[in-house]
This record gives C-alpha cells, sequence and structure tokens, in this order.
C-alpha cells in the first residue's frame, strides 16, 4: 500500500534564525527538509543543520517513555510513576533540607520550544526556591541587564537594522557560523551581501579572521578580553570631537554628562595599548560610526561572555545613543512582536542583586543565581545546600565553566530529575529522566526570537507527526508534575492550557490585536491559516512611547555601570604575555552540546581542533597537527592542534558542546567523535564580576606538546 506525500510548513527551531522549512513527509517518514520560499522574513534559506530536525525525530538514543536509574540500570517506568516518584522526591528534600534545597537549570533549547516558555514558570512556582540558574549567565545576561538598567525592561532589546542600514560594525559575534543572536536573522550571507550591494560596509572586530570577518569589508584583530577599552576611547572619542548625533533623544537621556565624565581616562593610547587595535583605527572606526548615515554597533558573545561583559553592552548601547543609531531606521530598534510587545507597564521586568548566592556572594538577576555558582552551591555543605536538581533542556556539565567540578556535583546529589530526551554527560547522573515529545510532534510558536527578529512576522505551525502514544509534550510534563507537587505541598493548582491558547490571547491584546487595532487585526486563527507565517513589517520606530523606565527616560549612567570603570581600569597591564588566552567558536554544523549524534552534521573533517598561531607553535616547539595538552587553573584536556594565522599571536580557539565520552553517556556517533570538552578549561572564577556571567572567553591557558 503507497502512502500519499504529505507537504507541512514549520519555523526551524534550532538555532535563533527560525527559517521557515518545507517538510515532506511519506507517512511517519520524513522524505525531505527543504527552505520555505515563502516565509517572510527567511525566504527560502536554511543551513545545514535544518535536515538533522528528520534525524532528531528517528535518533534511536533519543528517550521516548520516561526512565529510571539504579546504578548504571536504566529501566522505563511509566509516566505515573515517574511523575509521583520525582514529585515526591522533590518535596521531601525540600521538608528535609529547606525550600532553596532544590536547584533548577534551564537550558538553552527550552527558550527554542514555547511549551517551555509558557509552562516552565508553573513547576518554578511551585517547587519555590531561590536557587534558580540557567544557560543566561553563561551568555546573554549582561544585554538583559544593561536592557533592564537603561531602558527599564530586560527584555527590551533593540536590535539591528540590517536591512536598511550601511554601516554595521560587530565586536565577537560571528554570524556566518551562528547565524546571529540576539539578532534574529535568517540567511546572515544573503544580508551581508545586500548591505555590501548597496554600497554599505560590514566591519568586525574580533581575536580570529572568522568566516564573517573574511566576507567583511575591514577586520580588526583584538586582544580577547579587552574590547572594553576600545568601545570607552570611542565613547570618550564620540564626545571629545563632538561627533554626536542624538538630537532626537535628547529630552528623554538622563545623565549622559555622567558618561563623558566617567570615560575620561580612556583614551585612545590607553584602548591601543590594551586591545593591540592601532588608536587610528579605533578613531576611524568612531569617525565611520559618526558620520555614516545609518550605523550601527552590535555586539555577542565575545564580548558578552568576558570579565567585562556588562562594561561591553552598556557601551555598546551608549555608543548607538551618541551616534543617533538608537530608534532610527538603519540604526537599532526595538522589535514589535504580536506575542510579547514590550511597552510601558510590561510584566517581567527583571530586577537586580535582591539577593545573593549562598558561597560566592554572587548577584541574582531576574531570580536566577549566575551557574557559575552552581557546583559550589551543590558541594558546599551547610543550609541551603542544594541536594536535589532538575535540569529542563541542559547540558551543564558540558556547556558551562568547570565542567568537571559539575560532574562530581550532579554525581553526589540526593536526587535529580531530568526534563530531557537524552542521556549526555550531564542526564547521566539524573534518577530519573522525563522525556518530551521531539520537536516534530508538537506545534511551534517562537515567543523568544520573533521578540529578537530584524524584521516583524509572525508564524504559528501545528505539528508535522502526532504524538507516539503515551508520550507527553514538555508543557504537558510541567502541568503534571507541578500538579502534583502541589497536591503534596497542600497547596492550590490550576494547570494552563495548551500553549497555543495562551499564545492565542496574547496575540488579542498585543500591537495587532482586536484591542489595538479593531478594524484589521491579527488572530491566531488567521496565523493557522497562514502557514509560511504573517509579515508584520520592517521594524519600527518608537522607543520613548515604550519605555518602562519610572520616568519614562533612558537612564544613560546606571551607579552600578558606571562603578563597574574603576574594575576596568584596575586591570589596566594585567595581560600577561606569557599565557595563550583561550576563546571559543562555533560551527555551521554544530550546536551547543546536543547535535552531534546526527551522521550528516558530524561526517567530513574534523571541527573540534585547537586553533593556534604559527608563531606560537614555533615558539613552544610544536608540529602542526601534534597532540598537544592544553591546561587552566582548573583542568586540563588533550586534542589536536591546528596552525592557522587565523587566529591572532597569543590566542588560542576551542569550539565548545563537544567531550561526548564519560561513562554512562549513551550517543552512539557522539561518543565517537574526538573533540574534547573545552569547559573542563574555562574557570567558574573567571567571571564578570559586575552580574556573574561566566568569562568562557580569554581563558589564560597553557599548552605544550603531548606525550
Ligand atoms: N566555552 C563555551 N561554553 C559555552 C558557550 C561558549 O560559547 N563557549 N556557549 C554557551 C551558550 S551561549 C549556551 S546557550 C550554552 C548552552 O548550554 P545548555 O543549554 O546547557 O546546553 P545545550 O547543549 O543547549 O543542551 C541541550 C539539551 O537540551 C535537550 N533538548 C533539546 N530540545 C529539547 C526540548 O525540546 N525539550 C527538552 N526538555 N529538552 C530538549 C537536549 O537533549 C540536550 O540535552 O552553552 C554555553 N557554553
Ligand atoms: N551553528 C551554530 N549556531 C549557533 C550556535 C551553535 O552552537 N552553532 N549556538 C547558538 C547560541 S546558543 C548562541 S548564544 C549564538 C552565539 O552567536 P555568536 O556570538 O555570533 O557566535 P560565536 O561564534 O560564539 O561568536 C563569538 C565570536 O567572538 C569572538 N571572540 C571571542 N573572544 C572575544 C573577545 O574577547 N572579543 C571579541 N571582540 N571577540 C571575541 C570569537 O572568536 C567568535 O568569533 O549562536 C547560536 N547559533
Ligand atoms: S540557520 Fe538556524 S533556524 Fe535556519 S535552518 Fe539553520 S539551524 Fe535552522
Ligand atoms: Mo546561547
Amino acid at each position: 500500500m503507497s502512502e500519499s506525500t504529505q507537504t507541512h510548513y514549520r519555523a526551524c527551531h534550532l538555532c535563533e534564525a527560525i527559517c521557515g522549512l518545507v517538510i515532506t513527509t511519506k507517512g511517519d517518514e520524513v522524505v525531505s527538509i527543504k527552505g520555505d520560499k515563502e516565509d517572510p522574513v527567511s525566504k527560502g534559506f536554511i543551513c545545514p543543520k535544518a535536515t538533522a530536525i528528520a534525524d532528531i525525530h528517528t535518533d534511536p538514543d533519543r528517550i521516548r517513555q520516561p526512565m529510571k536509574r539504579v546504578g548504571d540500570q536504566w529501566t522505563p517506568i511509566s509516566w505515573d510513576e515517574a511523575i509521583e516518584l520525582t514529585a515526591q522526591k522533590l518535596v521531601e528534600t525540600q521538608q528535609q533540607h529547606g525550600a532553596n534545597s532544590v536547584g533548577f537549570y534551564a537550558g538553552n533549547p527550552g527558550v527554542h520550544n514555547y511549551g517551555n516558555m509558557t509552562h516552565g514558570p508553573l513547576l518554578r512556582r511551585a517547587v519555590k526556591t531561590r536557587n534558580n540558574y540557567s544557560a543566561t549567565s553563561l551568555d546573554q545576561l549582561p544585554h538583559h541587564l544593561t536592557s533592564y538598567a537603561l531602558y527599564g525592561h530586560q527584555s527590551f532589546i533593540p536590535v539591528p537594522d540590517i536591512d536598511r542600514t550601511q554601516l554595521m560594525v560587530i565586536f565577537g559575534g560571528n554570524p556566518l557560523a551562528s547565524n546571529g543572536s540576539i539578532m534574529t536573522m535568517p540567511n546572515a550571507p544573503g544580508r551581508f551581501k545586500a548591505l555590501q550591494a548597496r554600497g554599505g560596509r560590514l566591519v568586525v572586530v574580533d581575536p580570529r579572521r572568522t568566516e564573517t570577518a573574511n566576507i567583511a569589508d575591514q577586520h580588526l584583530f583584538v586582544r580577547p578580553g579587552q574590547d572594553a577599552y576600545v568601545l570607552m576611547a570611542i565613547i570618550h572619542t564620540l564626545f571629545k570631537e563632538k561627533w554626536l548625533n542624538h538630537d532626537h533623544l535628547t529630552p528623554y537621556l538622563n545623565d549622559l554628562d555622567q558618561v563623558e565624565a566617567a570615560v575620561t581616562e580612556f583614551d585612545l593610547a590607553l584602548a591601543e595599548q590594551q586591545s593591540g587595535i592601532q588608536a587610528a583605527d579605533i578613531k576611524q572606526l568612531a569617525y565611520d560610526l559618526a558620520h555614516t548615515d545609518k550605523a550601527v554597533l552590535y555586539g555577542r558573545m565575545g564580548v558578552s561572555v568576558q570579565r567585562f561583559g556588562a562594561l561591553c553592552q552598556w557601551a555598546i548601547q551608549i555608543i548607538n545613543i551618541l551616534i543617533g543609531a538608537l530608534d532610527s531606521e538603519g540604526g537599532a530598534l526595538v522589535p514589535s512582536p504580536a506575542f510579547g510587545f514590550i511597552t510601558k507597564g510590561a510584566n517581567g521586568a527583571g530586577h537586580f542583586d535582591l539577593f545573593r548566592s549562598r558561597v560566592s556572594d554572587l548577584p541574582e538577576f531576574a531570580g536566577e543565581l549566575p551557574t557559575v555558582a552552581l557546583a559550589e552551591e551543590m558541594l558546599t555543605p551547610g543550609e541551603d545546600q542544594i541536594r536535589a536538581m532538575v535540569t529542563i533542556a541542559g547540558n551543564p556539565v558540558i556547556s558551562a565553566a568547570n565542567a568537571s567540578q559539575l560532574d562530581t556535583a550532579f554525581a553526589q546529589l540526593d536526587f535529580y530529575v531530568a526534563i530531557d530526551f537524552y542521556i549526555n554527560a550531564t542526564t547521566r547522573h539524573a534518577n530519573v529522566i522525563l522525556p518530551p515529545t521531539s520537536p516534530l510532534e508538537h506545534d511551534h510558536y517562537d515567543i523568544a526570537f520573533l521578540r529578537l527578529a530584524v524584521h516583524d512576522s509572525a508564524r504559528y505551525n501545528p505539528a508535522v507527526f502526532e504524538p507516539a502514544e503515551d508520550a507527553l509534550h514538555d508543557w504537558e510534563i510541567f502541568n503534571a508534575l507541578s500538579a502534583r507537587i502541589a497536591a503534596l505541598k497542600g497547596v492550590d493548582f490550576k494547570p494552563l492550557p495548551a500553549p497555543d491558547q495562551l499564545i492565542a490571547h496574547g496575540i488579542e491584546h498585543g500591537p495587532y490585536g482586536k484591542n489595538q487595532q479593531p478594524t484589521m487585526h491579527l488572530s491566531m486563527d488567521q496565523l493557522k491559516n497562514a502557514s509560511h507565517g504573517v509579515d508584520l513589517g520592517p521594524l519600527k520606530t518608537g522607543l520613548i512611547q515604550r519605555l518602562n523606565t519610572e520616568d519614562s527616560k533612558i537612564h544613560c549612567a546606571p551607579e552600578f555601570i558606571i562603578n563597574d570603570l574603576k574594575r576596568l581600569l584596575a586591570s589596566k597591564g594585567e595581560v600577561d604575555s606569557k599565557a595563550l588566552l583561550l576563546i571559543g567558536r562555533r560551527h555551521i554544523r554544530s550546536n551547543n552540546s546536543w547535535m552531534h549524534n546526527y551522521h550528516r552534521l558530524v561526517k567530513g573533517k574534523p571541527r573540534w581542533q585547537l586553533m593556534m598561531h604559527p608563531d606560537d607553535l614555533s615558539r613552544l616547539g610544536i608540529d602542526d597537527a601534534s597532540e598537544v595538552i592544553i591546561e587552566s587553573r582548573v583542568g586540563q584536556v588533550t586534542t589536536t592542534v591546528l596552525a592557522t594565522d587565523e587566529v591572532m599571536p597569543g590566542v588560542v580557539s576551542l569550539p565548545h558542546g563537544w567531550g561526548h565520552q564519560r561513562k554512562g553517556i549513551k550517543l552512539q556517533i557522539a561518543q565517537q567523535q574526538f573533540g574534547v570538552n573545552c569547559n573542563e578549561l574555562t574557570d567558574n572564577k573567571l567571571i564578570d564580576e559586575l552580574c556573574g556571567n561566566a568569562a568562557l572567553n580569554g581563558v589564560p591557558v597553557q599548552v605544550r606538546l603531548a606525550g
């Protein structure tokens, strides 16, 4: 009997670009995955990872039933048993050791799966602990902190208006590999090409001549961790030369004079000495930013996840303000999504430093503590020690700093439940695994990334396949587990309806909904009929009307940021000329720690080697392709070196997400890959002290020949 071919439309959820896909199926098989030319933003673009969505679905290693571990043995159990056991253990732990004895870690894919966003908070409320951690503090925490401080809401984040700008300057981002971040922009190569075709320029500042730097009009090598000096010098120069163009914002800018005063010591000479970029080049960059009609400055992982990440992200906002890019077409604009539109009075604005971590006294942000504190909070005895963990879509033993310490910490817990569908480096320690449905078995609306997109749109797509019998979606797991915990605690609980109903409600009350647009409005029903998504137009100005600060002004000089400039100045001259500085790297065919189990993504030449400059290799007497030992304060790994002048002298680069060899991991293909875990080297004490974000870039290491 031949089954007919069916066509499905869906947004790819694997990275922030959320490209539209056309998925053809026959029966329960995926026949092909292609780009959806009619998606209003991606217009047919996809990357090689998209086809792996089919591999996730069919992967024999993907767990499809709740599992319980006793010793080394995993046994399938029923959902009822799994939920009951988990709820009892979590409640028991809290009853015996206090509310904070249970910890949470939420990983990145949760943000790409809307049921986690809508229903995850239910479980947090049912458990109620101060020990909340996530990948945010290995990542974009500085963006949230600066948006909170300047604009009054952690998610009010301006993104580059890439389709209309004439100059895009990128510090520490590599969109050609990552496809953009905190800037949903499918088809980075095409968008950059279009920028250049209309006479615009792309400039990249990075310690490595990346794929993006290769197509840029200018690339400047910068010493890792020293960008803050460069950015402060740009601010200094803009004031000194009066290259200011912020008239449209002036009435709404508080304390700009304080900014000017705070950067007086950060001149071009100091920036050159620290960063290795010539003073004249920095001055030219400041000039170009200020004198190009439609210019924008953007910074990502390289400047967020380093010792001065918050200062860098603050400086980027200030520069965009000074040059007039903020809230201007072709500059930096805040998206206007159909769901989760932020305006005056929006929920979830955030808060900072309301409490601190027990062991290292690190500040919370929006109710979360920095992940660099997670292991010590599990390992250090005393009141409020974490004794039970919940992880959701995360793999901190590979993704977070000082991985070995985390591995030890997870191994000694009283109880650990993972909401995840793989037995990876972290979840192998779980007592119970609650596996959600595969991505193709649930519907999708991108809550997080439509809020960060370079062009406004909305897209809802139903599931491609019926869920397997007895399978639960993430949101159903949250409903069930939270209900049982609440019952055991004797507190009221109301489950939430399915995510699409919550989105429907949000859209109705959003900027394109019935309340705002009585004649022509967007609704969930309409979205359900528009399988390619709905185009909501280019980014819009109007930031001032949406500010969530009490006085509706932009707070340019938050006290805690200005104070942190002293720490920056104190680090002057700290550059240790003998140490090599380790930085990260991403590749188009890889995705954090969890996409190495699909043959079509890992095949081909290896991509996990340590990149090192030939001068450093010859100084240390190491030949290309040798086995080397890399050592840091916290650990060491052995891997193969790759000689390349892509990295500047004094810098070595290793990608993260690899290292699937630990005993007990059940990822047949990933386990065979030679890549090592670079977070065995990153240091839980090397942080942005202002907010506790990990400094995964710029880690001092030594490299020597193995054997
Ligand atoms: N050295 C270094 N380290 C880094 C980085 C770096 O640049 N350098 N980058 C950091 C960054 S930016 C990030 S975001 C983190 C990522 O760190 P994490 O979020 O901790 O790690 P991931 O690899 O994204 O974890 C993926 C897990 O989610 C599971 N998963 C996938 N889809 C779903 C789903 O729909 N539901 C559920 N319940 N589970 C799912 C997968 O099975 C896998 O176990 O890594 C950080 N670590
Ligand atoms: N293919 C693929 N795509 C992804 C991911 C993935 O793992 N693979 N992960 C997704 C996630 S979770 C995220 S957060 C985004 C990240 O998106 P990006 O930030 O664009 O990605 P990275 O490749 O980490 O880019 C960081 C750049 O900073 C540079 N860098 C390192 N240290 C410094 C420094 O001190 N100063 C400066 N100026 N630059 C520095 C690095 O050389 C690198 O080129 O990508 C997302 N997209
Ligand atoms: S760029 Fe990202 S969203 Fe687009 S197809 Fe690749 S993984 Fe999916
Ligand atoms: Mo990330």
